[in-house]
């Protein structure tokens, strides 16, 4: 507490600090509620930037910052109220950088937004409006000036991440190989379908657009009323599919079980969930997509459990190199967990396709 009183302390706060306490269960980042004394003083988020998975920090922060002004920019152009609940307000330290670095860590600060909350899952209602939500997002970064860099390159890259998944296998540095052949084969068996979106890209048909990347459940506020106010964790905000921000919420939000679940029958994807997501999403975002984006959302729906069971599973076979883990076998009950997730979504394709092609009528 100490030291991160001290860490605090660079940055132009207001107030007094009170208490620095753990906030949130990011698989990433250690992130930290600053409390202050004062009622007429905000509290604060502290947050520890993985410097080892964000290796270009100047980097991170310019996307952040390019970001967050436009989006602050758009909502003040549309005579918004309440804005500063509805976009993340980064903090300068003393000497004007948008982070702090101590030597050996880096560290940024952002006002944290009152009467708001994250959920782990949410209600078809609250999906409608994420959909919208996202939606927006991706409409109000189209003019987006900047171009933004990729934070961590080719993250959302099939072909790479595969790779990725190969190289573990061919390493096997953990000796757990043979434990997940079945999951290993599984994975290979799709891997042409699923590297679909860079081929499309590679043939000029795919558009990469401005996207969050990291769409996640619990990466949104919501207000006392359930609307949302906006999308937190903006680390991997970057050019990508719009089928990232469209298919990671559904792998988190449509998922009646835990993205790490042990019990594999609680996991299914839940298809009111995602009608109702997709009708928001698409009510917002049909103006401006492809007919071959809007096509592929059914692909989009399966990618993101894919990509995540492979991310999962090399991470296990490399023996835990990459997500926080809280026992020894936790990336294989995510990476089952995943799976399992990707045999429902296939199952529903036909419903979903239906499903998209009567919200277009
Ligand atoms: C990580 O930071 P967090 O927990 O929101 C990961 C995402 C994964 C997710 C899986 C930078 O997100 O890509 O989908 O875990 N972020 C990074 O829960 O790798
Ligand atoms: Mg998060």
């Amino acid at each position: 507490m100490k030291d991160l009183s001290n860490i605090v302390s660079h940055f132009n706060t207001q107030g007094t600090v009170d208490s620095i306490k753990p906030l949130g269960s990011g698989l990433i980042n250690d992130t930290y509620k600053v409390t202050t004394q004062e009622a007429d003083a905000p509290d604060y988020v502290l947050q520890r930037i993985n410097h080892a998975i964000f290796q270009d920090v100047d980097m991170l922060q310019a996307n952040i910052s390019a970001v967050t002004h436009h989006i602050r920019h758009k909502l003040e152009a549309a005579g918004e109220s309440d804005i500063d609940r509805k976009v993340l307000t980064f903090l300068d330290t003393e000497e004007g950088k948008g982070y702090w670095y101590d030597g050996e860590n880096y560290w940024r600060m952002m006002v944290f937004i009152p009467r708001a909350s994250t959920f782990e899952s949410v209600t078809p209602q609250y999906s409608n409006y994420a959909g919208e939500a996202f939606g927006n997002f991706q409409a109000m970064l189209a003019d987006l000036p900047e171009e933004l860099g990729e934070t961590i390159p080719n993250f959302h890259n099939m072909e790479f991440r595969l790779q990725q998944l190969r190289e573990a296998v061919a390493a096997n540095a953990a000796g757990r190989v043979e434990e997940v052949r079945y999951y290993i084969d599984e994975m290979e068996k799709r891997a042409d379908e699923m590297c679909k979106a860079e081929r499309l890209h590679r043939e000029g048909k795919l558009p990469k657009r401005v996207c969050h990347c990291d769409t996640k459940v619990n990466n949104m506020m919501f207000d006392e009323d359930g609307k949302v106010l906006c999308v937190i964790d903006l680390d991997t905000v970057m050019p990508s599919y719009i089928f990232s921000d469209y298919g990671d919420f559904l792998r988190t939000g449509a998922n009646t079980g835990d993205e790490d679940d042990r019990d594999l029958d609680r996991v299914t994807f839940n298809m009111e969930i995602f009608e109702a997501f997709t009708q928001g999403y698409l009510k917002r975002a049909k103006s401006f997509l492809t007919p071959i984006e809007i096509e592929n959302l059914p692909y989009a729906a399966a990618l993101f459990p894919y990509m995540q069971c492979v991310r999962f599973l090399a991470d296990y076979i490399n023996g835990d190199t990459y997500y926080k883990i809280q026992y020894s076998e936790h990336n294989l009950v995510r990476t089952k967990a995943q799976f399992k997730l990707l045999q429902s979504v296939e199952e529903h394709t036909p419903q979903m396709t239906a499903f998209i092609s009567g919200c277009l009528g």
